[in-house]
């Protein structure tokens, strides 16, 4: 490898021969009826594709529009839930269809799932088992056992489809919480390799055994050869809890686990962001136009802070809000120059404790805003429809401080993409000890705790009142460091182990055939 830094195509290099296969809940492209009767998006005038009413949506920044361009590049197939309402208008018999829609570089296999599956696996054991287990809050669990019934069935659907689409020299990629069987149920077909990464913490034994399928779930994933979290603590909580169960080794000086004949390493690939995208945007002119806009539109203070977050309880939003109300409350030299913008997204609203979630923040916003709000300025001020990238970028470049304050969260992109678009480098990252990125980038955060409340306020302070050199010297660090670990760098540094662990795996092999052949 050069030193260049890691692009797509350093991905597609290092899968050399080996077919790519992603798996993943969410699809990289979703074909939705449209009722103005639009064509279809993309297609570019020569006649393929083209669906009279039917819109394509793409994924606008996170991590499936960074993972589309690998797969372009090395071609291959991504299998993912048909969420879309026209996606079967659009597939052939096989559940595929070619995608980039205006120039196909490879095939998205859509998996078909019942509203009940949905209902059950990702509304249910996903985020009702899984996601508060993960997050170390067992108190929200909800362990319906039609759930786990659903959680299996659409696993088994998932694995279906990637048997399908694979051979015993493919690579399998699974992404995240929701496919914790798919990998046992795979390699009960195919000797392929199987790699799984696990976006969201994962908890100590104590907390991991609250849940009853605990065995199952770790079953499913060390079928896996590579298992990988964004940190080391979440590593080390793996191997806890897999030295937990009967039957399995766990070597902690290779960080692996030997189970069923098989052995998986456990590795963390602190995941990155598209850098460079984030900072052309925060550059663009587009971003500038939707900050002037947005600065007329509201009353704020001189000095702004930015929170952006699906509205999840693990963010630690009300949490935010009291720290926020100390924080006017005790002094009050900040009023009227201090703004709080909450960007805040409507998430899994089906889910009884997100909706209650909801109607908090809101209510509490009002309070607030009731409270300390003047006639010329508000306090916070809430937006909760879906920015466009450059509106994002506008304020995560104007932010004075950009305030991240989960209760737990497994890495958080909001605090690269705010460092990532900090043109003028003189903004400040508040950041709790409990986010996953903190293992990463505390050190040139101000560091707070989400439920000590007037630590918290005393915080704030200390970030606003860094000084200029002080806070360019925090932010040129954090830049360098979110630069050279970017998205490619991650998948790079994974692609670049399951290398390792394959030449491993071939001198091993060799081995064996020599002592047969000199015996
Ligand atoms: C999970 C883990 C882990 C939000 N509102 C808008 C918008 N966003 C984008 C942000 C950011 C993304 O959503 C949120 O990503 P996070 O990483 O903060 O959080 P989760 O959704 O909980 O993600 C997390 C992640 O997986 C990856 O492994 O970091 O710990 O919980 O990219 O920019 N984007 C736009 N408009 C919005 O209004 N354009």
């Amino acid at each position: 490898m050069t030193g260049e830094p890691p692009t797509a195509e350093t991905v597609s290099t290092l899968l050399e021969d080996r077919e790519l296969v992603i798996v993943s809940n969410r699809q990289p492209y979703s074909h939705e009826y449209d009722d103005d009767g639009n064509d279809w998006e993309g297609d570019d005038g020569d006649g393929r594709g083209d669906r009279d009413g039917i819109t394509v949506q793409r994924p606008a920044g996170g991590l499936t529009s960074a993972l589309d361009p690998v797969v372009q590049s090395a071609g291959g197939t991504w299998v993912a839930w048909a969420s879309g309402d026209a996606d079967d208008e659009v597939t052939d018999e096989n559940g595929r269809v070619g995608v980039p829609p205006e120039s196909p570089a490879y095939d998205l296999r859509r998996v078909r799932l019942s509203d009940k599956q949905v209902d059950g696996y990702y509304y249910g054991y996903s985020n009702q088992v899984l996601w508060p287990i993960c997050h170390v809050d067992p108190a929200k669990m909800n362990a319906d056992s039609d759930f786990w019934k659903q959680y299996r069935s659409a696993n088994r659907a998932f694995a279906d489809a990637v048997v399908e689409e694979t051979d015993d020299e493919s690579v399998v990629w699974f992404q995240d919480y929701h496919l914790a069987l798919a990998p046992r149920m795979v390699r009960e077909e195919r000797d392929a390799f199987c790699m799984q990464f696990w976006h969201i913490p994962w908890p100590s034994w104590d907390t991991f055994q609250t849940c009853p399928q605990y065995e199952h779930l770790l079953d499913g994933l060390l079928a896996n050869d590579l298992l990988a979290f964004h940190t080391h603590r979440y590593c080390q909580n793996f191997l806890d809890c897999a030295a937990m169960i009967p039957d399995t080794m766990v070597d902690r000086a290779t960080r692996s686990i030997v189970y069923d004949g098989r052995r998986t390493f456990v590795r963390s690939f602190p995941l990155g962001i598209d850098a460079d995208y984030r900072r052309e945007l925060a550059d663009s002119e587009d971003a500038t136009a939707f900050w002037r806009e947005f600065r007329e539109r509201h009353d704020l203070g001189e000095t702004l802070a930015v929170g952006v977050e699906r509205l999840d309880y693990t963010k630690g939003i009300p949490e935010r809000l009291a720290a926020l109300e100390e924080f006017w409350e005790t002094r009050p030299e900040w009023r009227e120059r201090f703004t709080y913008v909450q960007k805040a997204s409507e998430s899994r609203s089906r889910i009884p404790e997100y909706r209650e979630l909801q109607a908090e923040v809101e209510s509490e916003i009002e309070r607030l805003n009731d409270r300390f709000g003047t006639d010329d300025w508000t306090p916070v001020v809430y937006l909760n429809k879906f920015l466009p990238p450059e509106g994002l970028a506008a304020l995560y470049r104007e932010a004075d401080l950009a305030i991240v304050s989960p209760r737990r969260d497994g890495m958080n992109l909001v605090v690269k993409e705010f460092v990532a678009s900090q043109v003028d480098e003189l903004g400040v990252l508040v950041l709790s000890e409990l986010a996953g990125a903190s293992e990463e980038l505390g050190d040139e955060a101000v560091s707070v705790h989400p439920h000590d409340t007037p630590g918290f306020a005393d915080a704030i302070e200390r970030a606003l009142s860094l000084p200029e050199s002080e806070r360019a010297r925090r932010m040129r660090d954090l830049g360098r460091q979110v630069r050279s670990n970017d998205v490619y760098a991650w998948m790079t540094a994974q692609f670049r182990t399951v290398e390792a662990i394959q030449r491993g795996r071939d001198v091993a092999a060799r081995s064996v055939q020599r002592q047969r052949y000199e015996q």
